[in-house]
């Protein structure tokens, strides 16, 4: 361990005082804990739809990890999308110690039970809804900052010291009894002192099984507790030496209750995975491992964003056809996108984003397209992409046709605020009109080399490429498209120079990687190629096959592919145009990584930025890698992205797979991160080096902005999100933007604030509001951008809000058994039935979905005529599988599971405890004795 990271880990236990630790290391952290659950549900569903498919589940090997886990799934090749969800889940988790510090209710604190569990329950419904709207990135964030409390609760109640051994499922409910809560008068702790403090809770709370938890406070004197209390107890607790004294915290095995941190730790394991099954039964088991990035594709999503002026007829046709082969050959294997998004433009309109993940519906979607208007030569391409970009999941591929200039350049700095975040990579292709429209020059390009800049710019912030051709090669053009968005394409090396001038790029083809290719744009003059034994050729000559084995060119781009020769290759470049180069190839180890910040006390730990670091000073990166389970990051370096400017940082190891990276000066330029690393053969047992590269290219800024919103969004009421922009030297006006992804929701902010010395930071208030029917779940995503004067830097922060009406249903739909035709043994030879109604009660947001969750047979559904929101169901099979399991929802996503057996089942309140029932079984009574009489159905 190096010093540096020695102060860090103290520096972080320090910070368990607001719950579990953060990080992993001798107890369990919040990380280790949902991560553990994660993997556990995954494995659970996977199970489960191999069984409902017939096919052999074999068990990843313990202890889990996301690796050994989506192989089991047979989801391999989303193994980055699986590791990039659980990241995000576990940094939301995380980030509830900086972001509400000092708020007693997200931690249980202070005897906090009924606004601890409205923090729970109003999550988890925000959680449904979310993956109702299929906004799974919502759905992530909101998750993981709802397990914090919910894991809290073990660490910081007496639930472990009264003798509970199973979650408190009343936290995931809102319309039951938490448990016997202390009343505020009566003293719940005794004084004690360190390693005395066992026994420190009274006798009394321990027998009559009463619940209480600490109480915590950080400022001497003005923090304090009512008399008797318990306290959250450690060093930064100062309510711990106030009489009665000491703690009973389990957040590690050195608190003063750590003698039970490892039961509460699997208590809290256990509650996480039991709000899993919850999301999971809300939202079906496809759904919910969309959520979690788990497929069996790649995981990500095929974007198109097309102009579809009058212009475009020929192009939408090519890529009609493009799509269509290329889709055909994807389908049914690893490289299978998770979703087929397509975002029309046009003007003046834009949208709407078409989503869905059937490639057959998908085809029937691009069919449809037809071309038409479009008024003056500009079109609204950059409105289009900002949509793609706010709707596609983070790193997905997206591909941009159009044969103008963008209308909307003003835009441009908000969409590359959105590549930034997303990661997503961006390609333009580009196409020159027919020869009777303009003077068809000899590459044929329509739009002015100053109108093709903003696509070049934002190409270069997302890693992709800026195609030019004419429109009778935009088929070929488009068959880069099955190159790019591949599965597991990783970036080996990625450059551009304006103007051209001569450079060497260097790369490492190991041996997890396949199909290497290098892309040129920018024609330039010469291209050498070296690999790792010294051959040297020129790509331009007929030797260039000594090393590359097939080559395509296709208006502006060169592409060759390259020999699979492990080691280290050069690319010697002469040019004087601008040009811009790309190597990628297909391999499961990649790199995920966030900027971080530290956050001094009571935190004492980092924060990962949803905006740009600072320019000028240290910063760090939290990087990790994903599709192994025992390769090492051993450089990290921040590279130039337009010239030959390297920062490298220091990279410490930590536990959990993260990589803490410090740099001494981030660099004012746009630059990419590269990150070189080792990894063992497991045939061999030898180390082999491998190097990658963030598709993105990312900026720094010398402004700082910090938002913060209230968690959901009610539409029709006054939401307003507070910020403060800090300048770093010289203040000034300050310009504020502010934008949302939908045209309905509106942001207002002020134009200008003026940022002056001495504190050189000013506070805003942007105001939102959206439209009164907009469903639960939706996510408004804000953008709140500061640019300096001159323009030329600019900082934001995007915030992904979720919308949620208030939810008055709290219950979940009920079974009743209209008849039923018991078995008398377990033989295939006798059919067995029931006829049940579900029903969501006079008062319920009726019935969403029933599943049936065990049993061979099989389930019929119909609407009762008679009340159209509750569901008629009907099941046959054979006595031989005498277990029935049905899963019902309503429509806000209560769950319950109703279990039935062909032997047992006389009753309709079986499944259930809820207060319909009373009349349910006095129905059921009569059914049971006049069963051949009385036909409800
Ligand atoms: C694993 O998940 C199942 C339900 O999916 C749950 O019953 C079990 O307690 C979980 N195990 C752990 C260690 O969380
Ligand atoms: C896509 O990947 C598969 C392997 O997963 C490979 O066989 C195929 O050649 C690749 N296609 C292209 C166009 O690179
Ligand atoms: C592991 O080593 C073997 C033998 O040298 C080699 O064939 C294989 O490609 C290596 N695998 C990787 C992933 O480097
Ligand atoms: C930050 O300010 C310094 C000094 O004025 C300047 O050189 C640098 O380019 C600025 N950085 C950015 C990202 O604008
Ligand atoms: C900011 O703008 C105001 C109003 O336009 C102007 O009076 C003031 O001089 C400007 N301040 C600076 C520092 O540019
Ligand atoms: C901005 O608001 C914060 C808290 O809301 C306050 O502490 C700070 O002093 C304010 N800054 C300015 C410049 O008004
Ligand atoms: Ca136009
Ligand atoms: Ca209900």
């Amino acid at each position: 361990m190096s010093p540096a990271l020695a102060v860090w880990v103290i520096l972080l236990l320090q910070s368990g005082a607001q719950g579990f630790g953060i990080l992993p290391g001798s107890s369990k952290s919040h990380q280790e804990i949902t991560e553990e659950a994660i993997l556990n549900v995954t494995v659970q569903v996977c199970l489960a739809l191999a069984e409902a498919e017939g096919s052999d589940f074999a068990f990843p090997p313990q202890p889990f990890t996301a690796t050994g886990v989506a192989a089991a799934c047979r989801a391999g090749n989303s193994i980055r999308s699986y590791e990039q969800a659980i990241r995000s889940i576990t940094l939301r988790n995380i980030r509830v110690d900086l972001v509400e510090a000092v708020n007693p209710s997200f931690h249980f604190d202070d005897e906090t039970f009924v606004s601890g569990r409205n923090i729970i329950t109003t999550g988890l419904q925000t959680v449904k809804a979310n993956n109702k709207e299929e906004d799974f990135e919502a759905a992530r964030e909101n998750l993981g900052e709802t397990l914090h409390t919910l894991q809290d609760f073990y660490s910081h109640s007496n639930w472990v010291e009264i003798g509970m051994n199973f979650p408190n499922s009343n936290l995931l409910r809102s319309d039951t009894s938490i448990g016997n809560l202390a009343d505020e008068s009566r003293a719940t702790c005794r004084s004690c002192d360190g390693d005395d403090c066992r026994n420190n809770i009274l006798e009394d709370i321990i027998s009559e099984q009463v619940l209480t938890t600490g109480y915590f406070g950080l400022i001497p004197l003005i923090d304090t507790k009512p008399s008797g209390k318990c306290s959250h107890g450690g060093a930064v607790d100062v309510t711990s030496r106030i009489e009665p004294t000491g703690g009973i915290n389990k957040d590690t095995t050195d608190s003063e209750h750590g003698f039970l941190h490892s039961e509460a730790a699997r208590l809290a394991t256990s509650a996480t995975s039991e709000i899993l099954e919850d999301v999971r039964r809300a939202s079906g088991d496809e759904p919910f491992l969309q959520m979690l990035g788990v497929s069996r594709g790649t995981g990500k999503a095929l974007c198109l964003v097309i102009d579809t002026t009058q212009s475009m007829s020929d192009d939408i046709a090519a890529v009609r056809t493009a799509t269509s082969t290329f889709i055909d050959s994807q389908v049914e294997t690893d490289n299978q996108p998770l979703f087929y998004i397509l975002v029309p433009f046009n003007d003046p309109e834009f949208g709407p984003v078409m989503r869905t993940s059937d490639p057959e519906v998908f085809k029937d979607i691009v069919d449809d397209l037809m071309a038409s208007g479009g008024g003056d030569e500009g079109e609204l391409s950059l409105s289009g992409l900002q949509l793609a970009l706010t709707n596609a999941p983070r790193s997905s591929d997206i591909f941009l046709f159009t044969d103008a200039p963008a209308k909307d350049e003003q835009l441009k700095s908000t969409v590359i605020a959105h590549i930034e975040r997303t990661q997503s990579v961006v390609y333009f292709l580009i196409t020159g009109t027919p020869a009777n429209t303009r003077r068809r020059r000899r590459r044929n390009i329509r739009i002015a080399e100053s109108d093709a800049q903003v696509y070049k710019d934002l190409s270069d912030a997302a890693g992709g490429l800026v195609i030019e051709v004419d429109k009778d090669q935009l088929l070929e053009a488009t068959s880069i498209i099955g190159q790019m968005s591949n599965s597991t394409v990783v970036t080996l090396v990625r450059a551009s120079r304006t103007p051209g001038e001569n450079a060497n790029f260097s790369f490492v083809i190991d041996g997890t990687t396949s199909n290497v290719r290098l892309f040129i744009t920018g024609n330039p003059t010469n291209v050498m190629l070296v690999d790792p034994e010294g051959r040297e050729v020129n790509l331009r000559t007929p030797q260039a096959d000594q090393l590359t084995s097939s080559f395509t060119s296709v208006g502006n781009l060169e592409s060759w592919q390259l020999r699979p020769q492990v080691g280290t290759w050069q690319v010697m470049v002469e040019a004087t145009n601008p040009y811009t180069l790309r190597a990628t190839g297909q391999s499961p180890l990649d790199f995920l990584f966030d900027f971080a910040e530290f956050v001094p006390s009571p935190s004492n730990t980092f924060d990962v930025l949803d905006s740009r670091p600072l320019a000028g000073t240290n910063g760090s990166l939290l990087v990790m890698l994903t599709g192994s389970n025992t390769a090492n990051v051993m450089e990290v370096t921040l590279v130039e992205s337009a010239g030959s400017l390297e920062v490298p940082g220091d990279v410490e190891s930590q536990e959990g797979g993260n990589f803490l990276v410090r740099v001494d000066n981030i660099p004012s330029v746009p630059f990419v991160v590269r990150v070189k690393g080792n990894e063992m053969n497991a045939t061999t047992g030898g180390v082999f080096s491998f190097q990658r590269e963030s598709a993105t290219s990312f900026r720094a800024s010398n402004l700082t902005i910090k938002a913060d919103a209230e968690r959901n969004l009610v539409p029709g009421t006054e939401f307003s999100v507070p910020f403060t922009v800090t300048a770093k030297e010289t203040g000034g006006n300050i310009t504020i933007r502010a934008t949302t992804n939908n045209p309905l929701y509106t942001a207002s902010a002020p134009n200008v604030l003026l940022v002056e010395p001495p504190g050189l930071s000013a506070n805003g208030t942007v105001m939102l509001a959206v439209p009164l029917n907009t469903p639960s779940g939706t996510t408004v995503t804000l953008v709140i951008e500061a640019e300096a004067p001159g323009g030329d830097d600019i900082n934001y922060a995007i915030l992904r809000i979720s919308v949620l009406n208030p939810v008055s249903d709290f219950t979940a739909p009920v079974c009743q058994v209209l008849r039923i035709v018991n078995c008398v043994q377990n033989t295939s030879a006798d059919p067995w039935e029931l006829s049940l109604k579900v029903s969501d009660g006079a008062e319920g947001t009726g019935v969403e979905r029933v599943t049936l969750t065990q049993g061979n047979g099989t389930l019929t559904l119909t609407p009762d005529t008679e009340n159209q929101n509750d569901t008629l169901a009907a099941y046959e099979g054979f006595c031989d599988s005498p277990d029935v399991e049905l899963v019902v929802v309503d429509n806000v996503g209560n769950t319950d599971t109703c279990s039935f057996n062909a032997f047992t089942t006389s009753s309709g309140c079986v499944a259930s405890l809820l207060t319909q029932t009373a009349l349910g079984c006095a129905v059921l009574t009569l059914a049971l004795g006049f069963p051949e009489n009385l036909n409800m159905v």
